[in-house]
């Protein structure tokens, strides 16, 4: 590990901090949107960004912008991504992003101070709200609403699978806000890879161009409830076993495209009434289909609708399939991708250009304001897993590469 500055130190202890924070005893955390550990890391994010100049706003789906008014009337400069984590997964996940974005805009003003030039626009850190999308559906929740491409009124009422809803789960936590958003001029974000590239080329950082189509599927398998033992198997109904063979259909139908070019699981399942001598009436499961071809994904989805149907017949149960948070594939303008890697050279940082399989606020900020995504390396490319990691190093190698954004941003 090179020499430390004591503003690496400052970043690394404030890293460790926040990974108390809904920390699990096997090295990961467990923070879902609207529950206690959210309201924890809110309110470590709010003390971090005060103490660091910044005047905290919350929204009415509970997105926090950390703002400092530079140019009073011009748009602001946004850079963030989000705490809250998929369950029993990593520390890195959207929090190293937060705490990344916090360190590289405060260097980013010292270095245009230093430097004699003004900024030219203001500059907000935000911590968008259930960007993961795990108790609350669909994903990247508080930066659509942010993006216009979800009503906050739809999202209040979004309920979990206890029926509490987003309204409810933030108000109990006391963050549901009221402040109107600041007006973006640009976002940027950095996100570890969570894939294998960056670590196998030994790279420093990723400059996204691109993100996956990806869907999800919502199944309900529906039979009838009978007796486990006194039931003739010829008189059954059985949601589990036609479920059971669904989900076998949605993992094997990636193999009939090419190797990698469409990826899927089905993730949730919920059995009815879930007891051991009851043959189940009825299976609710979400699938994740996704393809940088969304022609693949298209193709995937009509043939899995022709297998459910053949299954159902033969089992005798009837399938419902809604398709739900569908993200097209999203392009990140040249200008921001030139701008990045024009920043990387002038840290003297090895990086190359790829593509996202995975979901960012940043793929929604992108519909409406000029977006750049950096990556950061991911060990083993492991990620929404208790056993996620990125190294120090390159921990603090990304908060050097996104303050050379964030300065170049401010300055247009
Ligand atoms: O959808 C995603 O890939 C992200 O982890 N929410
Ligand atoms: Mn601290
Ligand atoms: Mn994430
Ligand atoms: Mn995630």
């Amino acid at each position: 590990m090179p020499h430390l500055t004591s503003a690496d130190r400052l970043f690394l202890d404030d890293f460790r901090g926040l990974e108390r924070i809904g920390a699990t005893p096997a090295g990961g955390v467990h923070r879902l949107s609207g529950t206690a550990e959210d309201g924890a890391l809110r309110e470590w994010f709010r003390s971090h960004a005060e103490a660091q100049g910044f005047d905290v706003r919350v929204d009415g789906i509970g997105n926090m912008f950390a703002c400092r008014e530079l140019v009073p009337g011009a748009p602001y400069v946004l850079v963030g991504s989000h705490l809250d984590s998929q369950p029993l997964a990593g520390r890195f996940d959207g929090a190293y992003g937060v705490l990344a974005a916090l360190y590289a805009a405060s260097r980013a003003l010292d270095r245009l101070a230093a430097d004699g030039c003004a900024p030219a626009r203001n500059l907000a850190v935000v911590n968008w709200f259930n960007e993961e999308g795990a108790r609350f559906a669909p994903s990247l929740m508080g930066s659509s609403v942010y993006a216009g491409l979800y009503s906050i009124e739809d999202m209040l009422e979004v309920r979990d699978l206890d029926g509490v809803s987003v309204r409810e789960a933030l108000d109990a936590i006391g963050w549901r806000g009221s402040d109107a958003p600041p007006d973006a001029a640009c976002y940027a974000e950095i996100h570890i890879e969570q894939g294998r590239i960056l670590e196998r080329e030994g790279l420093d950082v990723g400059v996204v161009e691109a993100s996956w189509y990806t869907q999800k599927l919502d199944i309900t398998v529906l039979g009838e409830q009978s007796h486990t033992g006194a039931t003739a198997m010829a008189d059954r109904r059985d949601a589990l076993v036609a479920a059971a063979e669904a989900v076998l259909a949605v993992h094997d139908v990636t193999l009939d495209f090419p190797e990698e070019m469409l990826v899927s699981s089905v993730g949730q399942h919920v059995v009815e009434p879930n007891s051991p001598i009851v043959v189940p009436r009825r299976v609710h499961m979400i699938a994740d289909v996704r393809s940088g071809d969304p022609e693949i994904v298209r193709a995937a989805r009509a043939a899995l609708l022709d297998q459910f149907e053949r299954i159902g017949d033969r089992r005798r149960v009837d399938f419902i399939v809604e398709d739900f948070d569908v993200r097209e594939v999203c392009r990140f303008p040249e200008a921001g991708i030139a701008l990045a890697e024009e920043a990387m050279r002038a840290e003297g940082l090895a990086s190359r250009r790829l593509s996202t399989m995975a979901g960012h606020d940043a793929v929604a900020l992108n519909s409406v304001v000029p977006t750049v995504l950096l990556f950061t390396p991911s060990v083993d490319g492991v990620s929404h897993c208790e056993r996620e990691l990125t190294s120090d190093e390159d921990m603090l190698t990304g908060v050097r590469a996104l303050t050379g954004v964030v300065r170049a941003l401010l300055e247009r």
